[in-house]
């Protein structure tokens, strides 16, 4: 039996882009209904990022969302780079006043879905085959079949595509209205969560001539470790021992810190990509998150632009709501994508000066190395670093 109702804004998806579009909409007094393909459970224990940026976290203290992440967040002032076997330390908070906050992506979505739910928001769970249409008029309509096989109609004033990349939204927008940017790495990421202790209370970033290697932590007894691999490796390959054996190799080394193993808990190879959508809105369909952008998870920025372009998409709701001015959703766009193309550039940056690129000149790699010694031996080098790394304040 189909059932219709209606609402202000349909969000499809509930990571981080659509839990905080939805409470920073409750908060304005606008309603919303978000439709999520996946189980409540899968969403809560999705391991992804673990960084925040300091402008994040105001986010989440903005809307009463952090109160766990302030009890159970590793707070971060700075970062380890190395390279030729010695390493560098960052000063990120004594160069710009701001910190990173260490908390797993799950804890965050974990906290949205809780205070969304006990706020009275709707999230509908296990939702399948989701479409949009009408989107030229001032009624679209996501259509869905509920986790009861029931068929859905949901008429908005507006749809926020909050569904990652390989979501419904941004496929439905027609190739002629938007223009794509893409960029593929040839390299990938085999990442591991494992149970053992950080080797050091904030995150190693090392340029190794075998590759790239990343500690980095979500507690302090579970350490995330990344190393760069092949861009078609087969995870099989990798048995624990070789794993614990390559980062040995690339992450110790002259004063650095033991490793300390333990049992791994989860391991994925992870693609590497820049990938740029616009503009972010087609009619009544705006894009946020992952649904417009992806970019390399070595600036740790795929989260934190995520909340940033709904932050900036609230706002825009907000004005219209209040006083009917369409002024900030047509500027919409045009504002994420300012922040986006920082952090796309920021992370291809932090990508190119960190990792091995098989197709280099040998003149291009001493330039590398070049880099690397000119941000960790100038201030002005380390600023630069520093504050993109951190985060720039969100404008909205
Ligand atoms: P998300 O992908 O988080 O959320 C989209 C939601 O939409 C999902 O819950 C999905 O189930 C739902 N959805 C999809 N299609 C749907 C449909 N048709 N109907 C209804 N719902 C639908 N960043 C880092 O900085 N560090 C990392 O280590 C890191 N690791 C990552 C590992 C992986 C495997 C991936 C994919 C990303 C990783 N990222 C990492 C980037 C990550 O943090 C993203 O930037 C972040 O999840 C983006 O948030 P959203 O835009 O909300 O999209
Ligand atoms: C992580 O903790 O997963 C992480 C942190 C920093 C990065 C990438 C990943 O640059």
């Amino acid at each position: 039996m189909m059932a219709t109702e209606r609402t202000a804004v349909g969000i499809i998806g509930a990571g981080p882009a659509g839990l905080m579009l939805a409470h920073l909409l409750r908060l304005a007094g606008i309603e919303t209904i978000v439709l999520e393909a996946r189980s409540r459970d899968y969403c809560e224990t999705r391991i992804r990022a673990g960084l925040l940026e300091q402008g994040s976290v105001d986010l989440l203290d903005e809307i009463g969302g952090a109160e766990r992440l302030h009890r159970e967040a590793l707070v971060h002032g700075g970062i380890h780079v190395r390279f030729n076997g010695r390493s560098h330390h960052i000063d990120i908070n004594a160069l710009t006043g701001r910190s990173m906050y260490i908390y797993g992506q799950q804890e965050t979505v974990k906290d949205l879905i809780a205070l969304q739910l006990a706020a009275g928001g709707q999230i509908r769970f296990e939702v399948s085959d989701v479409t949009v249409e009408a989107l030229d008029t001032d009624s679209p309509v996501i259509r869905y079949v509920d986790n009861a096989g029931n068929e859905g109609r949901l008429p908005c004033d507006f749809i926020a595509g909050c569904d990652g990349f390989h979501g419904i939204s941004r496929p439905s927008i027609p190739q002629s209205a938007l223009q794509t940017y893409d960029r593929e790495y040839p390299f990938a990421w085999l990442g591991i969560l494992s149970e053992s202790p950080p080797i050091d209370p904030e995150l190693l970033y090392v340029h190794h001539p075998d590759g790239f290697a990343l500690f980095t932590m979500r507690s302090n007894s579970l350490s995330r470790l990344y190393l760069q691999v092949a861009v078609d490796e087969d995870i099989a390959q990798w048995s624990d021992d070789r794993i614990w054996s390559e980062l040995h190799h690339r992450l110790e080394g002259g004063e650095a810190p033991p490793l300390i193993e333990g049992p791994i808990l989860q391991k994925t190879v992870l693609p590497m990509r820049s990938f740029v959508a616009a503009p972010m809105r087609f009619q009544r369909l705006f894009l946020a998150g992952d649904a417009a952008h992806i970019v390399p998870p070595t600036g740790a920025k795929g989260m934190n632009l995520a909340l940033a372009d709904v932050a900036v998409l609230a706002r825009a709701f907000e004005k219209f709501y209040k006083s009917g001015s369409e002024q900030l959703l047509d500027a919409y766009s045009d504002t994420a994508l300012r922040r986006v193309w920082g952090a796309a550039r920021f992370s291809w940056w932090m990508t190119a000066l960190t990792h091995v690129f098989n197709d280099r000149l040998p003149f291009d790699n001493q330039v590398q190395m070049s880099e690397l010694d000119y941000i960790t031996s100038s201030r002005a080098g380390a600023e630069t670093l520093a504050e993109q790394y951190v985060g720039l304040p969100i404008e909205r």
